[in-house]
């Protein structure tokens, strides 16, 4: 299996970093995963690729104009037949079990991620090629392209194998029913700390006790 993202953002350069590290990367190179990332400015039609203009009505900032967005949708369109979601500070809130729903739907068909900049993206492409708006929660980000990437995050730790610790002893099973739920505790080595012991049953080797110990100390 192998799940498209397209990402679409005038700032192409701020996911090559995290999108060369870790897990990411990991699921790239084993084929589970594909992404690619689009810079809207390439598609822009004016003279000097220029991609905001003011806003009609006054107001403050710039407004990213609708043709190079509509043309760099259309052009992704042709390769993902998934879902546009525009991020944006007014669309509904991603939760676990929306990132959970949206690998479950998107896992074939894929993703489109589009990141707006400055004060968003003219309402009318908005309207005619977006499927979905999603923001990761309330407070004030710069662009798109964080919560683009949390999406991304979010969503490809369902891809089966990424998170690579999965097996299917009754122990996995348990911790996998708890995954993004609700987290124990966690300690390594050092057995003592400046002081602080990690607690003895976790020593013991005894799984049952261990088992009963996180399930009481849940948060
Ligand atoms: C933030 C753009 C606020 C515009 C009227 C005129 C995407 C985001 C973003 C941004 C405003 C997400 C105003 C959580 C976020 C994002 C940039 C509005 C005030 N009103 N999730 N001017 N938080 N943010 N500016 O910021 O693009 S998902």
């Amino acid at each position: 299996m192998n799940m498209r993202f397209d990402l679409l953002t005038i700032f192409p350069e701020i996911f090559s970093s995290y999108l060369k590290e870790s897990i990411i990367k990991r699921a790239v190179e084993d084929g589970k995963l594909k992404i690619v990332v689009h810079d809207i400015r390439k598609f822009s039609k004016d003279r000097h690729h220029k991609v905001d203009a003011p806003p009609y009505g006054g107001g403050p900032g710039m407004v990213m104009t609708p043709q190079p967005v509509y043309d760099c949708i259309k052009h992704v369109k042709k390769y993902n037949k998934g879902p546009v979601i525009y991020l944006s500070p007014g669309g509904t809130m991603l939760t676990r079990v929306k990132a959970e729903k949206l690998f479950k739907d998107c896992r074939k068909k894929g993703l489109v991620l589009l990141c707006g900049r400055y004060e968003g993206i003219d309402r009318r492409v908005i309207d005619m090629m977006v499927d979905e708006e999603i923001s990761i929660g309330k407070y004030v980000l710069t662009g798109g392209e964080l919560p683009a990437m949390v999406v991304l995050d979010a969503v490809c730790r369902y891809i089966p194998g990424v998170l690579g610790h999965e097996s299917s002893t009754e122990e996995e099973s348990f911790s996998r029913a708890l995954k993004g739920k609700k987290e124990y505790p966690h300690y390594t080595r050092p057995e003592v700390f400046k002081g602080e012991k990690v607690p003895e049953v976790l020593l013991s080797g005894h799984h049952a006790n261990i088992k009963k110990w996180r399930e009481q100390h849940l948060e």
